[in-house]
């Protein structure tokens, strides 16, 4: 059975799914849809799992994982750890950050509960809207005699102004770390991400283009605070009956490792097939009024993992939400990554709730950016599919957007 109805390209209103057409894809078509590497490769790697009858605590896949991930970051420590978040709550602490640290409100809610989970109060910072980064210049302003750190997040794998937060956190004394979930594989100015500010977070979580079920990874040129984060994370044990610290656990167990390790052979490829269906997608909507595919600059190495639309509602009447159900009734699981932003989620909300009026780009983009599917599951074909109901949508903005709102209308049994 086909798991998407190739003939119908669809040309008119009526056709879309969302007004009674048949849906494009039987099977949903999701964002973050887990690349795999060689089955037979995880298989054997499984197999000596289970002859060792080793699962966690510092196996040896784990120490091939992390040595793994500091040859290809090109930094002297990597710490591999049970996933990013808990990453970033281990780094957090191991730099003894306190008080408040700034942080962009445009990212993965996990930034902003790493440091609320342990009583720091994140201070939420606006974005550079072409960037969809954290502002340099705003971040001064948002400096206060509590400020003991900075967090930039690399969002979509393309780079923080490095150097002016670099500057900034030298000059006023501040901890500099980076949550580099998005980017394994990316530079800024040709250098490898890891190797930034006191220490970088990376996520190996499912969904990213390369993954170890859950996992994560502290990577950090720093022989000291490698030092701690390995006791944090396991404890705080130095040897068998001593304990040095207050610690947790975050290892990573070997199954993970070995996933990882699979998967970090195909890293090549699974950026190669991304870089294609970014290209593809940019290729079939450039020229759609309104609606522009995020560019990744040719300059760096990039993972391509996220194909992001942005829609302006300024150029275009329908609105990202509305294509987001048009999509969604074809089985084209969009997602609106990162909506509504950090600080209009709970407990930000309640406890910040002015923040808004601080954040006009966060507020401005969150409100118009998409992703779209991608990965090894997303062939041409498919994006040719999406793209297609796209280009009706738009083609067809003013009578769908009526339409739409009608439903609406309906729907609150105004009609
Ligand atoms: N910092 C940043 C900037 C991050 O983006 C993240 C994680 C973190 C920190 C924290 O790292 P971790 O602690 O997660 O290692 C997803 C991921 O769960 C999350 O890891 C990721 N960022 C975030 C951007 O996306 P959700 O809540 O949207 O996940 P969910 O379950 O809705 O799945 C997303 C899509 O993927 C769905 O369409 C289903 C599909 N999917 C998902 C899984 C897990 C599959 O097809 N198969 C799967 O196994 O957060």
């Amino acid at each position: 059975m086909s798991i998407f109805r190739e003939k119908l390209m669809k040309k008119k209103v009526c056709d879309l799914a969302i007004f009674g057409g048949l849906p494009a894809f039987e099977v949903p078509l999701h964002v973050g849809r887990p690349n795999i590497g060689d089955r037979g490769r995880l298989l054997e790697r499984f197999q000596k799992i289970l002859d060792s009858r080793w699962l966690t605590n510092d196996g040896l896949f784990v120490r091939e994982f992390e040595q793994r991930i500091a040859d290809l970051v090109g930094v002297k420590h990597c710490v591999a750890i049970c996933n990013g978040t808990v990453a970033l709550e281990i780094s957090i602490r191991a730099l003894e950050m306190k008080g408040e640290i700034i942080v962009p409100s445009f990212t993965f809610v996990a930034t902003a509960h790493a440091l609320e989970w342990q009583g720091i109060k994140p201070i939420f910072c606006d974005i550079d809207p072409v960037t969809h980064n954290i502002d340099p210049i705003k971040i001064e302003q948002m400096i206060t005699t509590r400020t003991a750190g900075i967090i930039g997040v690399h969002v979509w794998g393309r780079p923080c102004d490095v150097d002016a937060l670099d500057e900034i956190a030298h000059r006023r004394g501040l901890k500099l770390l980076f949550d580099s979930a998005h980017a394994l594989g990316c530079t800024y100015k040709r250098k490898m991400i890891g190797n930034f500010g006191d220490a970088e977070v990376f996520s190996f979580h499912a969904t990213k283009f390369v993954n170890s079920l859950e996992g994560g990874a502290v990577a950090t040129n720093d022989d000291q605070l490698a030092r701690k984060i390995r006791l944090l994370k396991n404890f705080g044990f130095t040897t068998y009956d001593e304990i040095e610290s207050v610690g947790t656990n975050g290892k990573m167990n070997e199954v993970s490792a070995a996933m990882g390790l699979t998967n970090l052979e195909s890293m090549d490829e699974f950026i190669e097939i991304n870089r294609r269906n970014y290209k593809q997608y940019a290729a079939e909507l450039a020229g759609l009024e309104g609606v522009t595919v995020l560019s990744y600059s040719e300059e760096e190495k990039c993972n391509y993992q996220y194909v992001v639309l942005e829609i302006d509602k300024d150029k275009t009447i329908l609105i990202r939400d509305q294509l987001i159900k048009i999509l969604q009734a074809e089985n084209i699981l969009a997602r609106r990554y990162f909506y509504p932003g950090c600080h209009r989620m709970e407990p930000y909300r309640s406890l910040y709730p002015n923040a808004h009026t601080f954040l006009p780009e966060t507020e401005r983009v969150a409100a118009q950016v998409m992703n779209l599917p991608t990965g090894q599951e997303t062939t041409p074909e498919k994006i040719r599919i999406v793209c297609n109901i796209i280009h009706t949508a738009f083609e067809n903005a003013g009578e769908i957007h009526m339409l739409l709102e009608e439903k609406q209308r309906a729907a609150r049994g105004l009609l």
